[in-house]
């Protein structure tokens, strides 16, 4: 039996989230095509006969404008020490650049460097981008993947699984994630609101489950400012309607969702609300 923990880490965007859904074959981690969609680690948990391994999800690096930002790279470089294997993300669509460069710099340099969304590119420019991402010198195996189609992705987990050193399982086997059921229900309905608003309202709105006495729960989301208020909850209710709809279609059957949207003026600034969100 072998088992560990491996960080997924990389520029906004790149595909990390929806790599550790298809790892695991279960939604764990929200996706947004929107950057800085993930705030916090999340863990996500492989088991097979042979070996454990414990995946852990991060907000992706970038350079920071508010403290919000601060935290999040502060919770991504938190996770790259001390875990038996860093995978370090790449899009296969973007150019290399000095975003990739700034994380690389900051990974081991035996991490394992995965070029994702090889579906969007064809394979010369995935030949491309596997030499470009080699002259980061930082890593020395590559894998081109497709997180949306599960292309490569089974090559990449046994690579991961020959790295790790033998020992016990550390989750039970049918724990997938160590995600708090309130906690995921918040993300799904920020994920819901992530697909349909824009500029900068996806970084301005945080969501939290305040009331949890199912099959009844209620879900706050708060807004930076008044103006955005009035898109998040959308003509005559409109928007709101249809995150209920979308995010109680995963939830058990039952499920009684109550949204409120608040104005937390400037949250994503202040030091005590980003605490009180667990950011
Ligand atoms: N076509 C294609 N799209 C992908 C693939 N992987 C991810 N995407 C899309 O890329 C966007 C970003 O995906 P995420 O998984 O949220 O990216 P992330 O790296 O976790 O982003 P942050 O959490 O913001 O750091 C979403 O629109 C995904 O659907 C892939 O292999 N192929
Ligand atoms: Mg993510």
């Amino acid at each position: 039996m072998r088992s560990g923990f491996v960080t997924l880490v990389g520029r906004p965007n790149v595909g990390k989230s929806t790599l550790l859904n298809s790892v695991l074959g279960q939604k764990v981690t929200i996706v947004s095509d929107k950057p800085q969609t993930t705030r916090t680690q999340v863990r996500g948990v492989l088991s097979r006969p042979d070996a454990q391994v414990v995946f852990v999800d991060t907000p992706g690096i970038h350079k920071p404008r508010t403290l919000l930002g601060e935290r999040l790279n502060d919770t991504a470089t938190d996770a790259i020490g001390d875990v038996d294997v860093v995978c370090l993300v790449l899009d296969a669509t973007a150019p290399v650049g000095r975003g990739d460069q700034w994380v690389a710099s900051r990974v081991p340099r035996d991490a394992i460097v995965v070029v994702n969304k090889t579906d969007l590119a064809p394979p010369e420019a995935v030949l491309a981008q596997l030499a470009a991402a080699a002259e980061l010198d930082n890593g020395d195996e590559y894998f081109p993947v497709s997180a949306r189609t599960g292309d490569g992705v089974p090559e990449l987990v046994d690579a991961i699984v020959a790295r790790l050193p033998e020992g016990p399982a550390y989750y039970p086997d049918d724990m997938v994630t160590d995600v708090p059921e309130a906690f995921w229900v918040a993300e799904l309905v920020r994920e819901q609101l992530l697909a349909v608003t824009r500029d900068e309202v996806p970084h301005s709105v945080a969501t939290r489950v305040t009331e949890w006495e199912w099959p009844r729960i209620r879900c706050e989301i708060l807004v930076e400012r008044e103006s955005q208020k009035g898109i998040v909850i959308g003509r005559k209710g409109s928007v709101l309607k249809q995150v209920g709809i979308a995010v109680r279609e995963q939830l058990p059957p039952g499920a009684y969702l109550e949204l409120f949207v608040k104005v937390d003026k400037d949250w994503q600034r202040r030091p005590r609300a980003l605490e009180r969100l667990g950011y």
